[in-house]
């Protein structure tokens, strides 16, 4: 696939709901991806690549031995900038727009500028807003901010209105990965009658009633990672929860 963000604005567009599988490097090994792989159904329309605390230069190799085994699109979706590689086919260039540390708002993306002039990834400029899903998460532990409270539908729509504004191309609202519970319907649709570009919902998604849920609430794009990870089967059987 060559232009991933106008394939989810098409969909978008044509209410195509699309699925997206979050592999992370640091809890799947290099020999487990070919079994792994022959779990994806055919619901899954890409595969995101990262993590909150891999060691540089695995994701390379992860990304290389994926795609030996499958033709499905490989999006990264970094925790820094060292997981970047151009043997990926787009990269979710993210801001994490819910914290106030400056390293996570522009700090990574400017280090990441130098490896991205040498690949051909598709850059997806990403409006990444951290919810609070009941749990501290890595994001929140790794990037030091705070995620906002699903209480406070007013920033999360602001601050999604924002990312709009400032020209990103997607927003992505995460309860974090394992979260208890995920981003509650009431914001990805109030949030989805604010902004025109689309949405990806993930965090704490863990049954097929969930993954529903989030797509009649508005979601464009919905990710799984720890329910697949527990339960490779998710995808074919009911909930694991
Ligand atoms: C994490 O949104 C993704 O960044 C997926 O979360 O692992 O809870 O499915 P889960």
């Amino acid at each position: 696939m060559k232009n991933i963000l106008e394939h989810i604005k098409i969909s978008k567009a044509k209410g195509e709901k699309l699925l997206a599988i979050l592999l992370d490097p640091d809890k799947l090994s290099l020999e487990e991806i070919p079994n792994t792989i022959v779990k994806l159904s055919q619901q899954v329309d890409f595969i995101f690549v990262g993590g909150s605390t891999i060691v540089n230069g695995v994701t390379e190799k992860f990304v290389q031995k994926l795609k030996d085994f499958t033709s499905l699109p490989i999006v990264l979706f970094p925790g820094d900038f060292s997981q970047i590689t151009h043997h990926a086919d787009a990269i979710l260039f993210l801001s994490l727009l819910s914290g106030r540390n400056p390293e996570y708002l522009i700090g990574q993306q400017i280090k990441s500028v130098p490896k991205l002039k040498k690949s051909n990834l598709e850059v997806i400029s990403t409006g990444y807003i951290l919810v609070d899903g009941g749990k501290e998460t890595a994001v929140q532990s790794v990037s030091k901010t705070n995620p906002i409270s699903q209480n406070n539908i007013d920033e999360i729509v602001n601050t999604a209105v924002a990312g709009n504004y400032l020209g990103n191309q997607l927003i992505y609202i995460e309860a974090g990965s394992g979260a208890s519970y995920p981003v509650k319907e009431k914001i990805i649709n109030t949030v989805s009658k604010h902004i025109p570009i689309p949405i990806i919902v993930g965090g704490g998604i863990r049954s097929k009633k969930q993954l529903q849920n989030a797509y009649e609430s508005g979601a464009d794009v919905v990710v799984i990672g720890t329910a697949f990870e527990l339960n490779n089967n998710f995808l074919y059987h009911e909930s694991i929860s």
